[in-house]
């Protein structure tokens, strides 16, 4: 409904649900994020599934413990094999590091359990594609954490593209900038600090950073054809939490490439812990023929809109405040005006997820699509070695 006035939030009548029981490994951030996702979707859309939380597992039985406390988890699992085996789990949410993804997801099909889990789905497209193979072949649902493709601005901005408002597109081009990596003090490995260990990480910003601007480009603009990458790693040595020795750094501390799509656009993309005074800045701009757009996850929700077909005097740049009820997912939420944040994109995840799962449809992404992003980053990370220009696996 177009809202130029006074607009109630929607509410809606709480159908009868069926209970999806959820088992959950792992208790850090992202597990605190879907979590959230889990309690808040059925209360703000129509979904057909009421999400229980039944299990959470990890390592340490004291912090298990305490997140099941904080959250409301029945129970407490130490072992990810037992939790798998559990009769009484629908669906088992991957939330743990990299290294624990494929071994878990595959366990967990073959129990023929709904799968879920966090970006990036291996840490190498062949983990991906094991993974990808597994649930296919257990016929179980199964999707990736790429939450941002959930933010409003951006889903209105696939829909602006998908109506062809652009026209040919010419240029897409995206980075991630962080700077929490910097000091040369800050060790690696261990709870927190995974992410700088590449046995357990896969890769560094490429993997972690890239992977959401590679996974939110082939959605909005289509495959990858081929790619021509930098990567470097900044800090060569690094003290390691669990061993205690200096150790060299794997991982790509900074990583960029340029690479051409299949609708013959270009693009540049680049992703960095080391750019001072940026903290989560993932930004994007797609030009095309006729309009161009930006978005940047700092300024969540607005886009940037310029059409070149709007009437010479007044053309610029317009800034839309995504907060109307006819922007995608905002008519749940609170009235016009009154914004929404991080946390909302994994509760539109999930609410998709448990709706697609109702009608027995597909969902986006599924490990298939986040296999796709891994052929990209694996691309990447080899033309950073090979100094060549790399095609991407389709
Ligand atoms: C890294 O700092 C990180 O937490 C990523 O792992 C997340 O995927 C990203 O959304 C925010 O940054």
């Amino acid at each position: 409904m177009p809202t130029d006035g006074i607009e109630l939030g929607e509410s809606h009548i709480v159908m009868a649900r069926k209970n999806l029981n959820i088992g959950l490994v792992g208790y850090g951030f992202m597990a605190r994020t879907h979590s959230n996702a889990y309690l808040q979707a059925p209360r703000f859309f129509d979904v057909p599934y009421q999400p229980i939380l039944k299990a959470v597992c990890g390592r340490n039985a004291d912090r298990a413990k305490g997140f099941a406390e904080t959250w409301g988890y029945q129970s407490v699992e130490t072992d990810w094999r037992t939790l798998v085996q559990r009769r009484d789990i629908d669906l088992i949410d991957i939330a743990s590091p990299n290294d624990t993804h494929a071994e878990i997801a595959i366990a967990a099909a073959k129990a023929g359990k709904m799968v879920l889990c966090e970006k990036p789905l291996g840490r190498t497209a062949a983990e991906a594609s094991a993974m990808t193979d597994a649930v296919e072949a257990a016929n179980v649902p199964n999707m990736v954490w790429y939450n941002y493709r959930r933010v409003p601005a951006v889903v209105l901005l696939k829909q602006l593209l998908d109506e062809g408002r652009f026209g040919r597109i010419f240029h897409y081009r995206s980075k991630f900038l962080q700077d929490w990596t910097i000091s040369k003090d800050l060790p690696q490995g261990g709870e927190g600090l995974w992410r700088l260990d590449l046995s357990v990480a896969g890769s560094g910003v490429t993997g972690d950073l890239l992977a959401h601007n590679i996974d939110m480009a082939l959605w909005l603009n289509g495959p990858i054809t081929e790619v021509t990458a930098m990567t470097e790693t900044f800090v060569k040595e690094r003290k390691h939490t669990l061993t205690g020795n200096v150790e060299p750094v794997g991982i790509d501390d900074a990583s960029a490439f340029l690479c051409r799509f299949a609708n013959g656009s270009l693009a540049t993309f680049e992703a960095t812990r080391y750019a001072r005074g940026h903290k989560a800045l993932f930004t994007l701009e797609v030009n095309g023929e006729h309009a161009s757009a930006g978005w940047d996850l700092h300024d969540l929700h607005r886009l940037q809109y310029f059409d070149h077909r709007d009437e010479s005097r007044l053309r610029g740049w317009k800034s839309v405040h995504i907060t109307d009820s006819d922007h995608p997912y905002m008519k749940h939420w609170w009235v016009p005006g009154l914004q929404i944040g991080y946390e909302h994109t994994f509760i539109h995840q999930i609410a998709d997820f448990l709706q697609a799962i109702g009608k027995n449809e597909k969902i986006s992404p599924s490990f298939a699509d986040g296999l796709a992003t891994e052929y990209v980053t694996d691309a990447v990370l080899k033309s950073a070695k090979t100094k060549q220009w790399e095609k991407v696996l389709a």
